[in-house]
């Protein structure tokens, strides 16, 4: 049964205290870091009910507000094979969290017991992580708690990216299995990563420096135990890596303010030769984009379109070379935030899916796929390889020297690529490692297709919630007659596409317009944010 005294003692430790509304959203849960110390301690109590559920498997919990100022934070449940949290487990999370009362919230627990008909005989096993954000240290302790109250086997990775724990997870789980992913330590994700980095550009040119923005944040921590272990392999210049000062993380610097602002973080732009590339990663490093200065001293951005058109268009070269065209199916995954001209190029060459923002949908889509390949254009993305494809590459004959040289590639990917989760760092690598294979410059990589001009723009309305969307929310179905009012705008402008969607983080609905000049991009957006406010 449940340990209801042990639970009420240490729940009235950390009562709710505002009358804050918590949601567990697609960022899990987050807020000012400052509010999160009930919510952080129910969440340890729900991983513990969770890996019970699941008869002891190793849930993981990730204590980041990633890209967000440094005053906020959040949390996030990791399943077992590394992955989001199971979608209809986002409720209950969101219910225990908005409980009043010590008495309120042990009779969710006992419900959500009773619901699933948990057996509470089994062990409960988490392991958890934070970010660099100073209010971190508390909330884990708040975390530590709920999993006291349960009598909880904890295992605490310290600071690490959200990548890596994600990793950790799916390890410890596989560990002995014929699924085993790897060794479940930190040391032993750079090392598998690295290592494979290593084999997969053997006899290519080393590529030129690489300029690494960190975020001032916790990428800068994995980015040097990587340059550790690749030597000579890459140089890295890392940049923005003050961890000292909690206020710079995220501020003028990372993935976000690049791609949102579409210029170079102001410590970049004076370090940068022409043509030389940078990368920005965000504050829990699970975001990664890249950009350039042009011979015309123009910022290029990078985006994880181009991340996605890169890196698609390799393993589909890979698969063709080692003569498995018909047996891997190579397919990628975008949503609506996608560049047309990304789009348009891509479809060309392999199956392409449109599915609504957010990770867990971008990741299940991938999974239908021998070879799955997915990018948010923010940055967030990764490859995931079925059983099917690892049983082809494992059991393959190649008829030619050049077939066993694919191949040997191919087995490669599955090391060096995070499977779990976009991982900024090993999608460095990853990008690197192309580069290096294609012998590509920035700009040549940058030409593989030429973006169309885009505006995004946030407009804050009385209520988001009002704001309905389908077909991968690229068409809105509420506000009746809305979407009618969109269309007859957009279909003036050659090449003009546009949806509207409500944030999933914030409180307000985006607009994205795109066209074939910025100034049509930036008209069909303001019109329309007329049209939506
Ligand atoms: C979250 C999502 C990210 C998405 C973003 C959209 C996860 C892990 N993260 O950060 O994938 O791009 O939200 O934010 O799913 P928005 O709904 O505010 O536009
Ligand atoms: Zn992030």
């Amino acid at each position: 049964s449940l340990p209801v005294e042990a639970l009420a003692r240490y729940s009235d430790l950390h009562p709710k205290l505002s009358y804050e509304k918590f949601h567990y959203g697609t960022a899990g849960f987050r807020m000012a870091g400052s509010l999160l110390d009930s919510v952080m301690f129910r969440v340890g109590v729900l991983a513990a009910i969770r890996s019970k559920r699941l008869e002891g498997k190793t849930i993981g919990v990730m204590v980041t507000a990633s890209h967000n100022p440094p005053v906020d934070n959040g949390v996030k449940l990791v399943d077992p094979r590394g992955e989001m949290l199971e979608a209809s487990w986002e409720r209950h999370a969101t219910v225990l969290a908005n409980t009043t009362s010590t008495d309120e919230f042990i009779d969710a627990v006992d419900k959500l017991v009773k619901t699933y008909k948990i057996n509470l005989d089994h062990p409960a096993n988490v392991l958890y992580a934070r970010d660099t954000r100073p209010s971190g240290v508390e909330l884990v302790a708040a975390l530590e708690d709920g999993l006291k109250a349960m009598g909880a086997n904890g295992r605490n990775e310290g600071v690490q990216t959200t990548p890596i724990l994600h990793y950790l997870v799916r390890c410890v789980n596989t560990k002995g299995t014929p699924e085993a992913y790897g060794e479940d330590t930190v040391e032993g994700y750079i090392k598998s990563t690295a290592d494979a980095f290593k084999k997969l550009i053997a006899g290519k040119p080393a590529p030129p420096p690489l300029v690494v923005d960190c975020a001032n944040g916790v990428g800068y921590v994995a980015l040097k135990q990587f340059a550790e272990y690749l030597g000579p392999a890459i140089t890295f210049i890392p940049m923005n890596n003050d961890l000292e000062n909690a206020a710079a993380l995220n501020s003028d610097a990372g993935a976000d303010y690049v791609k949102t602002n579409q210029k170079f973080p102001p410590s970049i732009a004076p370090v940068l030769a022409p043509g030389q590339r940078a990368c920005s990663l965000d504050g829990d490093a699970d975001r990664l984009i890249y950009y350039y200065l042009n011979s015309r001293k123009q910022f290029r951005l990078l985006d994880g379109d181009k991340i996605a058109a890169l890196v698609a268009g390799f393993i589909t070269d890979l698969v063709k070379g080692a003569g498995l065209e018909g047996q891997i199916d190579v397919g990628l995954v975008q949503t609506a935030y996608a560049n047309g001209a990304s789009t348009k190029y891509l479809e060309k060459r392999l199956p392409v899916a449109c599915v609504p923002t957010g990770v867990k949908h971008l990741h299940r889509a991938a999974l239908r796929y021998g070879v799955g390949v997915y990018f948010e254009a923010n940055g967030h993305g990764t490859v995931v390889f079925s059983p099917a494809t690892y049983e082809v590459l494992a059991s393959y004959q190649p008829s030619t020297p050049t077939q066993a040289t694919y191949l040997e590639y191919l087995n490669l990917l599955p090391k060096l690529i995070n499977q779990t989760i976009g991982d900024a760092l090993s999608d460095m690598l990853l990008v690197e490692a192309v580069l290096a294979h294609k012998h590509y410059t920035a700009l040549e990589w940058d030409s593989i297709y030429i973006d169309l001009p885009n505006r995004l723009l946030k407009v804050v309305v009385p209520n988001r919630n009002i704001f309905q969307t389908e077909d991968a929310e690229r068409r809105l179905v509420h506000p009746e007659g809305m979407q009618k009012l969109i269309d007859d705008h957009v279909k003036k402008f050659e090449s003009g596409r546009a949806f509207v969607r409500p944030s999933g983080t914030e409180n307000v609905v985006r607009v994205y317009a795109e066209a074939s000049d910025q100034g049509q991009a930036d008209q069909i957006a303001l019109k329309i944010a007329g049209i939506i406010y």
